[in-house]
């Protein structure tokens, strides 16, 4: 017996499952297991997938969620390192054992009745350097379908991983969704992950937050390299030079919509690459180097439209080899096609909301849950990368932050060298959204797109930023943007999405050395005369509230970032201290 068959082995002991099945990850196996959810499987009483309209949505399916389990649960999330400090004030933590004890007790017998699926998938092309063998065991088609878009499922891995021990392991099941006992734990030092009670996206598809964030994170501290929640992208100018860039943003804050965006301008193409994580190595040409580990979209729903994202809208179309499942959107009755807030043309007349119950549009209650989401293959994607598939990945030339402000933040803003450039990654903040359970709209820090993710107390991951840019010889600009500045009607003030265009521009302009920038407190900000305005229809005043450096707002900033690293005690570098010092000295403040 090899070491993993022991260990799928160990895992049904505990389980129980009725049946345990290997999963092949072929186009065959797929449809199997999606008219067994259709037809027998249930999910908290109901079927597991509905078949929608396939003239229209070619091999599309609906899921509906237990009406407990919309988003990420963070509260309910552990990263169970053997000491508190390492986890850090950005991670709950429990004890490793305590944990494991804990989770032992409500996972006796939680598969009974259910078959244990084996998902055995590569995240990163199986040829890269960088790529990792992993099995996840889960209760539950859905997952194992949503596995299989989102990253390269095959037997193949099962070969791959052979007689080695150290595969990265997951164990999923929804048990009986009792929020009481919903658990997603990291145990990063044996990169495994057990989670319990829940079915929804990064919950639940191990692969994703849980693996290629938390532990990956952990092993890149480890091995040298960085773990981020980034999109990866070439923009391509008039000329056709293509230019790699990554952008970090909050969950639900733009990053799929930015990954694939069509551009206003024109002569400019964004060719995509991943939309939610990047992983980061130092080339031994000294410049950074950018996989996606993922094959798949897990994207928001609502908002999403021809106007929007057309790119997202026609890969929604193209499911043939892999389905195209979406979870929690409403139902148009009459047409059997998905439906959400924001979609092109009119609300259907006659639509079931999310779950399943006929939608009174006169109520005020969303149709679509704010969170509903679609899974979709990149290969569907028009705008794919012709580099995707390359094991070695894309050299990046520019980095990336934003977040969703309504205030404060200038659209973009450029880092002055690297110890500058982590700062500015560190200090970012948002407003949180629907993709987690909890208020949304509340303004909290999240360090480059990663309070939720990094799964290590976030002060060191502050030093090894700072590490690796002593290892690149050609390290990539740092910026900062921001598309959610608001006026005093609380409008937005940039148009946004295939207009953010003209922001990537700048950025790639400043990339190739063609234009100049002017100094402020908080770095680098455009003249306004690089910056193109061609044929957008924007006031003179918006443009200079969009660009606003307000000294007194900056002051409130720059207190409550200081608040936020206070958090991690002596563990901030005291290279991000100094930058601190140095900001708040710009804007005459007292140290
Ligand atoms: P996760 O999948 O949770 O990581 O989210 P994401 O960062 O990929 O966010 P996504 O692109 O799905 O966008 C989330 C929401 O923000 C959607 O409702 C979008 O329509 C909206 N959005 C995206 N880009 C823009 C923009 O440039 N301006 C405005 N105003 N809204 C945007
Ligand atoms: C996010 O919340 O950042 C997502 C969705 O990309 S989930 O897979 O649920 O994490
Ligand atoms: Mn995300």
């Amino acid at each position: 017996m090899t070491p993993l068959e022991r260990w799928v082995e160990e895992q049904a002991a505990l389980t129980k499952p009725d049946k345990v099945y290997w999963c092949d990850g072929s186009e065959e196996e797929a449809h199997r297991l999606i008219e067994s959810g259709m037809k027998e499987e249930r999910v908290a009483g109901r079927p597991v997938f509905y078949e929608l309209n396939h003239a229209t949505f070619p091999n599309s399916y609906l899921h509906r969620s237990h009406p407990t389990d919309v988003a990420r649960t963070e509260h309910l999330t552990f990263v169970c390192h053997p000491d508190r400090e390492t986890a850090g004030a950005n991670n709950n933590w429990m004890d490793p054992e305590e944990a494991k004890e804990k989770m032992r007790k409500l996972s006796d017998g939680c598969m009974r009745g259910r078959t244990m699926y084996v998902l055995p998938y590569m995240m990163g092309h199986p040829d890269s350097p960088y790529s990792k063998a992993c099995i996840q065991l889960t209760d539950v088609s859905y997952v194992a379908i949503s596995m299989r878009i989102m990253t390269r499922m095959t037997k193949d891995v099962v070969g791959k991983i052979g007689q080695r021990g150290d595969f990265v392991k997951g164990l999923h099941s929804i048990g009986d969704f009792d929020p009481n006992k919903r658990f997603i734990m990291h145990f990063p030092d044996e990169h495994f992950v057990w989670s319990i009670g829940s079915g929804y996206g990064g919950n639940a598809l191990l692969g994703k937050k849980c693996f290629a964030l938390r532990i990956a994170s952990w092993i890149g501290l480890k091995e040298g390299w960085l773990a981020e929640h980034m999109v990866i992208m070439g923009i391509q100018d008039p000329a056709g030079h293509v230019t790699y860039v990554t952008a970090a943003l909050p969950s639900a804050c733009g990053k799929t919509n930015l990954a694939m965006l069509e551009s206003a301008l024109p002569g400019y193409k964004i060719w995509t690459i991943g939309d939610d994580i990047a992983w980061l190595n130092v080339g031994l040409d000294g410049r950074l180097w950018a996989i996606n580990p993922e094959t798949g979209f897990f994207g928001v729903a609502p908002g999403t439209s021809m106007k929007t994202n057309p790119n997202m809208m026609r890969t929604l179309k193209k499911g043939i080899f892999y389905p195209t499942l979406f979870t929690n959107t409403a139902l148009n009755i009459d047409t059997n096609e998905p439906w959400w807030e924001g979609m092109d043309g009119q609300a259907p007349d006659n639509a079931a909301d999310w779950q399943g119950n006929k939608w009174d549009a006169s109520s005020g209650a969303k149709a679509a849950h704010p969170n509903s989401r679609f899974t979709a293959s990149v290969y569907q994607c028009p705008t794919l990368s012709p580099e995707f598939d390359n094991p070695k990945g894309v050299p990046i030339s520019a980095v990336i932050f934003g977040g969703k402000r309504t205030h404060v933040k200038p659209l973009v803003v450029e880092g002055m060298n690297w110890q500058n450039n982590v700062f500015l990654g560190s200090r970012m903040g948002s407003e949180t959204t629907a993709a987690a359970t909890h208020q949304e709209g509340v303004m909290r820090r999240d360090p480059m797109a990663m309070l939720p993710f990094c799964g290590y107390n976030m002060a060191d991951y502050f030093g090894h930023w700072l590490k690796i840019g002593k290892r690149l010889i050609h390290p990539p600009r740092v910026f900062s943007v921001n598309w959610f500045r608001t006026d005093e009607k609380g409008r937005y003030l940039w148009p946004g999405f295939g207009e953010n265009i003209r922001v990537l521009k700048w950025i790639i302009d400043r990339v190739n050395s063609r234009v100049g920038a002017k100094e402020t407190p908080i770095g680098l900000v455009p003249h306004l005369k690089d910056f193109s305005l061609d044929g957008l229809n924007i006031s003179k005043e918006s443009l200079e509230k969009l660009f606003d450096v307000d000294a007194d707002e900056w002051r409130k900033e720059a207190g409550d970032i200081e608040e936020f690293y206070k958090k991690f005690g002596a563990r901030i570098p005291k290279e991000i201290w100094t930058e601190l010092h140095s900001l708040k000295a710009k804007l005459g403040m007292s140290q």
